[in-house]
C-alpha cells in the first residue's frame, strides 16, 4: 500500500531555526568553502558586488541564491571554486546622501551598513570565503584605485579638460553620459540634467572604442542585450570627411558624411553653434542674429538639441560654400541640431535624403533636390539606397557603388579623407562630491600638474570636511589636507579636490578578490590563474555602465601587462530578473509591498527562502513573491524531512533506482544551463515518487545531494543524521548512470466507481503526479464511456491507482 506519512510528533521535527545557525558556525569552523590558491581545477564564479545602501532586500537574496546554488553545485562536481560575494561598493552618492539626511558622517553610515549587511548575509548560509572581502572605501582598496588612475594618467588615458558636461542640479555633480536617462539623472529620474562647462578628469575610453565593439563571432556567452546595447552605444560609423571651399575665405570647411553618394543633393551646410569658423564666416549684417542664436542654444542639452526636430531652429551666416563636384554655391547656416563633438561639427544638408535636413529645409524654405531615385513621396525624405539621378558623371550608379566611386575620386583629388567616427564619448570621472577616492593629483605653480608618487599612496580621504553638497568640491574645505608640498620641487602646492566616480571603484574589483591583502600592486600576480571568470551574475541595469567600464579597464590592465589576455574577463554573463511584490508591482516602500527577507527567514527558515528564490521563476526573468509560494517551499522541506526521518519501505528498488537516476540527469543538465527553477521542480517530482514508491538508502542519499545546493542547511542536517562523517557540501555530485534502465514504466489501474476500466502505462516518475495521471485517465475512451457524470471525486493512490467516484 501507499505510505501516507502520518504527522507523528517526534522530537526531531523540522526546526530551521535550530539547525541553520548550527551549520553556519560549523561550516565556518571547518572552512569548507575556502578557495585554494595553490590547488588546481580553479573555477571563478562572481556576483556583482553590493552597494552599501542599507539593508539587504529580497532582491539581493534573489540575485545571490541561484549563484550560491551554482557555486555549491560546481564545488560538488570537484571544482576549486572561488565565490567571493563579500564585496561592498561602499563609496558614492547614494550613501553620502543617505548619511547627510540622517545627520551622520558618510563613513559611519557606510561601515554600519557593511556590518549590518554582512550579518544579514550570514543568516543565509552562503558558501563564500570571507577572507576574500573587498570594501571599496577602505584605504587599502582605494590606494589601488588611485594607483590605476596614475597608470592611466601616464598612458595619456586620464586627462583634464573643460567639457560641456551633464550636471544634475540635485546631485550637484557631473554625471557620465551613461547615467543620463531620457535627459534626466539616473538617480533623480524627474530631474532634468543641464549642460554646464566644467573642468574635469576624463578617461579616454574612446581610444578603446574599436576594441570594445563586440565582434559578430565572439566566443564568450554574454546576453545579446549587452552586446547589442554596447555596440549601439559605441556607435561606430564609417564615412568621409569632405573639405568644402568657402567663398572669400582661405580656410576649408570639413563635413563628416556617411552618404557621399548624395553630395549633388547638398543644398546647404550647417555648422554647430560652437564651430570655430562661425566667427570668421558671419557677414556683418548677420552678426547680431547669429550671436543671439548661439547664446540661446548654449543652454540646451546635447540630447535635446538632437531630438528636437519639430522645433528646429537656425540662422543663416551670410556665407557660401562651394560644392567640390559641381561648383554650386550653397548657403552656410548655424543650427544646434549639429553637435560640435561629433564628426567635424559640420554637416552637408541633403534634405531629399535625410529627414532632419528635410525638416530644416522646409522650415527655412531651402531647396530640396532629389539625387537618389526613390518611390514618389515628397512629404518626407527618402533615406534608402537607389540609383543616382541628377548627379553628373555618377548618374546611374547605385548608392553603394557611388559611395565608393565618389569617395575615391574625392580622396584622389585631396579633397576628402576616410574617417571612422564613434558616438561613444570619453568617460567623465570627476565628482564634485565628498564620498569617493580622492584624485591623486597635485597642482604646483612651478611644475603644473604633478601626479602623487606611488609611494605616497593612498591619498587618504580627510574626515573633517564640510561635505554638504554645494556644487563645489567639499574637499576644498579641508585646508590642511589641500595644502601640500609639491613632490617635484618641494614648493607650495595644492591637491586636486575632486573624487572619482564610484564606477571607477567597481571597474576592477574582481581582480582584487584573489588576494585582497596583497600590497605590492592591485592584483597579486601569483593568483592570475583564477581568470577568466567562468560565470558573472549581475543586474540587467549594467549594460552601459559597469560592464562597459569593466571591459575598458580590463583592456587597459591587459595592455599594462597586469592582467592576462582573454576575449573578455568573464566567459559567461548572466543578467538576473527582478522580484515583484505580492501585488505584482515593483517593490517600493511607498507602495507598501516590500518583502523583508529577515522576517521571512525568521518565519520559514533560510532554506525555504533560498529555495523559493531559485524556484520563483527563471533566474533571468524573476517573478512575483507570493505568500502561498514561500509556504509551499516550507511544506516541501517538511516533506523531505519526513521522508528522510521516517522512510517509507521500498516497493521495487529497480524502479526507485531508475527514477532517481533520471532525476540526477535532469537536475544536472538544468543546473549546467542555469535553469534553477526546473531543477527544483524535478526534485519535487522525485520526492513525490519516493513517497509513493518507497525509498532505498541510495535514493535517500541522492535526493539530499541533489537538493544540497538549494537548501544547504536541511540537507546537511539530514546527511549528518544518516551517519555520513563529512559535509554534504564537499561530497561528490551524483553522476547519472546510463547503464541504469531509465524509462522504467509503471502500470496504474484506472477505475470508475471501483470497477477496473483501463490500465495506464506511464513513466515511473509520472506515476505519482495526480494531475498528470488524471488527465491521462480522462483521455481514455474506456473511461469516457463509463464516466457519465462530470461530477465526480477522485481517489488517487500514487503509483498504483486512480478511481473516479460519481
Ligand atoms: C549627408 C547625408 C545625407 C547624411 C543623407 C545622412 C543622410 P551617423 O550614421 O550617426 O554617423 N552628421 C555628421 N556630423 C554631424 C554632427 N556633428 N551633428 C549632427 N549630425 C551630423 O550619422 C552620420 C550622418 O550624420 C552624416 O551623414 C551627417 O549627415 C550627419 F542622405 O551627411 B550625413
Ligand atoms: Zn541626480
Ligand atoms: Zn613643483
Amino acid at each position: 500500500m501507499t505510505v501516507k506519512t502520518t504527522s507523528s510528533k517526534t522530537s526531531d521535527s523540522y526546526q530551521p531555526s535550530e539547525i541553520e545557525k548550527k551549520w553556519q558556525r560549523e561550516w565556518e569552523r571547518q572552512g569548507i568553502y575556502k578557495a585554494l590558491a595553490d590547488k588546481p581545477n580553479k573555477y571563478y564564479l562572481l556576483v556583482e558586488l553590493t552597494y552599501t545602501s542599507g539593508d539587504l532586500h529580497i532582491g539581493h537574496w534573489f540575485s545571490w541564491s541561484a549563484p550560491d546554488a551554482f557555486a555549491r553545485f560546481k564545488r560538488m562536481q570537484g571544482h576549486n571554486v572561488l565565490f567571493p560575494v563579500g564585496g561592498f561598493d561602499a563609496f558614492g552618492l547614494p550613501a553620502e546622501d543617505a548619511a547627510i539626511k540622517r545627520g551622520i558622517h558618510p563613513k559611519e553610515w557606510t561601515y554600519k551598513n557593511v556590518e549590518n549587511m554582512r550579518q544579514q548575509f550570514k543568516t543565509m548560509g552562503p558558501s563564500f570565503d570571507w577572507d576574500k572581502e573587498v570594501v571599496t572605501s577602505d584605504p587599502k582598496y582605494y590606494r589601488w584605485t588611485q594607483w590605476i588612475f596614475l597608470r592611466l594618467f601616464e598612458a595619456g588615458l586620464a586627462y583634464k579638460a573643460n567639457v560641456v558636461s551633464n550636471w544634475c542640479p540635485d546631485c550637484k555633480t557631473v554625471l557620465a553620459n551613461e547615467h543620463v536617462e531620457n535627459g534626466c539623472c539616473w538617480r533623480h529620474t524627474s530631474t532634468k540634467v543641464i549642460q554646464k562647462e566644467v573642468p574635469q578628469w576624463l578617461f579616454a575610453i574612446t581610444k578603446y572604442a574599436n576594441r570594445l565593439i563586440w565582434p559578430e563571432n565572439s566566443s564568450v556567452d554574454w546576453p545579446p542585450e549587452i552586446k547589442e546595447g554596447q555596440n549601439k552605444w559605441i556607435g561606430k560609423s564609417q564615412g568621409l570627411e569632405i573639405a568644402f571651399r568657402v567663398k572669400g575665405l582661405s580656410e576649408k570647411l570639413s563635413v563628416f558624411t556617411t552618404r557621399s553618394d548624395t553630395i549633388f543633393g547638398a543644398t546647404f551646410i550647417v555648422l554647430a553653434p560652437e564651430h570655430p569658423l562661425v566667427a570668421k564666416l558671419v557677414s556683418d549684417e548677420n552678426q547680431v542674429k547669429v550671436s543671439k542664436y548661439i547664446k540661446t542654444t548654449q543652454e540646451k542639452m546635447q540630447l535635446e538639441r538632437l531630438q528636437n526636430v519639430k522645433t528646429k531652429s537656425g540662422e543663416f551666416t551670410g556665407a557660401y560654400a562651394i560644392n567640390p563636384l559641381n561648383g554650386e554655391e550653397i548657403p552656410i547656416w548655424v543650427a544646434d541640431f549639429v553637435l560640435m563633438d561629433y564628426g567635424s561639427g559640420a554637416v552637408m544638408g541633403v534634405p531629399a535624403h535625410d529627414q532632419r535636413d528635410f525638416d530644416f529645409a522646409q522650415k527655412f524654405n531651402l531647396p530640396i533636390k532629389r539625387v537618389v531615385a526613390s518611390p514618389k513621396d515628397s512629404s518626407r525624405a527618402y533615406s534608402g539606397e537607389g540609383k543616382l539621378v541628377y548627379s553628373g558623371q555618377y548618374t546611374g550608379l547605385n548608392s553603394l557603388e557611388a559611395v565608393t566611386k565618389i569617395s575615391s575620386d574625392l580622396i584622389e583629388k585631396g579633397i576628402a579623407r576616410e574617417k571612422v567616427q564613434y558616438h561613444l564619448r570619453d568617460w567623465s570621472i570627476s565628482r564634485q562630491r565628498y564620498w569617493g577616492p580622492p584624485i591623486p593629483i597635485i597642482y604646483c605653480a612651478e611644475c603644473g600638474v604633478v601626479p602623487v608618487p606611488d609611494k605616497d599612496l593612498p591619498v587618504v580621504l580627510p574626515e573633517k570636511v564640510d561635505y554638504t553638497p554645494t556644487g563645489k568640491s567639499p574637499l576644498a574645505t579641508a585646508e590642511d589636507w589641500v595644502n601640500v608640498k609639491c613632490p617635484n620641487c618641494g614648493g607650495e602646492a595644492k591637491r586636486d579636490t575632486e573624487t572619482m566616480d564610484t564606477y571607477v571603484d567597481s571597474s576592477w574589483y574582481f581582480y582584487r578578490y584573489f588576494d585582497p591583502q596583497y600590497d605590492r600592486g592591485p592584483i597579486s600576480p601569483k593568483t592570475l590563474d583564477w581568470l577568466p571568470i567562468k560565470v558573472y551574475f549581475g543586474g540587467p541595469e549594467h549594460i552601459l555602465g559597469h560592464t562597459l567600464y569593466a571591459r575598458f579597464i580590463t583592456k587597459v590592465l591587459q595592455d599594462l601587462k597586469l592582467a592576462p589576455k582573454f576575449e573578455e574577463f568573464a566567459q559567461v554573463r548572466k543578467n538576473h530578473g527582478i522580484i515583484l511584490g505580492p501585488d505584482g508591482y515593483r517593490m517600493s516602500k511607498s507602495q507598501g509591498n516590500v518583502v523583508n527577507p529577515d522576517e521571512q527567514v525568521a518565519k520559514f527558515g533560510a532554506d525555504a527562502v533560498r529555495l523559493y528564490m531559485c524556484f520563483i521563476g527563471p533566474h533571468d526573468k524573476g517573478g512575483t513573491w507570493k505568500l502561498s509560494g514561500i509556504e509551499g517551499m516550507a511544506r516541501f522541506l517538511k516533506r523531505v524531512w519526513q521522508l528522510e526521518t521516517q522512510p517509507p519501505q521500498a516497493n521495487d528498488s529497480a524502479v526507485i533506482e531508475s527514477i532517481t537516476n533520471k532525476t540526477i540527469k535532469k537536475v544536472t543538465g538544468d543546473l549546467e544551463s542555469y535553469k534553477f527553477n526546473t531543477a527544483i521542480a524535478a526534485i519535487m517530482e522525485l520526492v513525490n515518487a519516493l513517497q509513493a514508491e518507497g525509498v532505498t538508502d541510495e535514493s535517500l542519499d541522492n535526493l539530499l545531494l541533489l537538493l544540497a545546493p538549494f537548501a544547504p542547511h536541511i540537507t546537511e542536517e539530514l546527511w549528518n543524521k544518516r551517519q555520513h562523517k563529512t559535509s554534504i557540501h564537499i561530497h561528490k555530485w551524483p553522476v547519472f548512470d546510463p547503464q541504469v534502465f531509465t524509462d522504467s514504466k509503471v502500470t496504474l489501474v484506472v477505475q470508475v466507481n471501483g470497477k477496473v476500466r483501463d490500465r495506464l502505462e506511464v513513466e515511473a516518475i509520472q506515476a505519482s503526479d495526480q494531475t498528470q495521471i488524471e488527465q491521462l485517465a480522462l483521455a481514455s475512451d474506456k473511461v469516457k464511456n463509463n464516466l457519465k457524470s462530470s461530477k465526480y471525486r477522485t481517489i488517487f493512490v500514487p503509483g498504483r491507482l486512480i478511481n473516479f467516484v460519481t
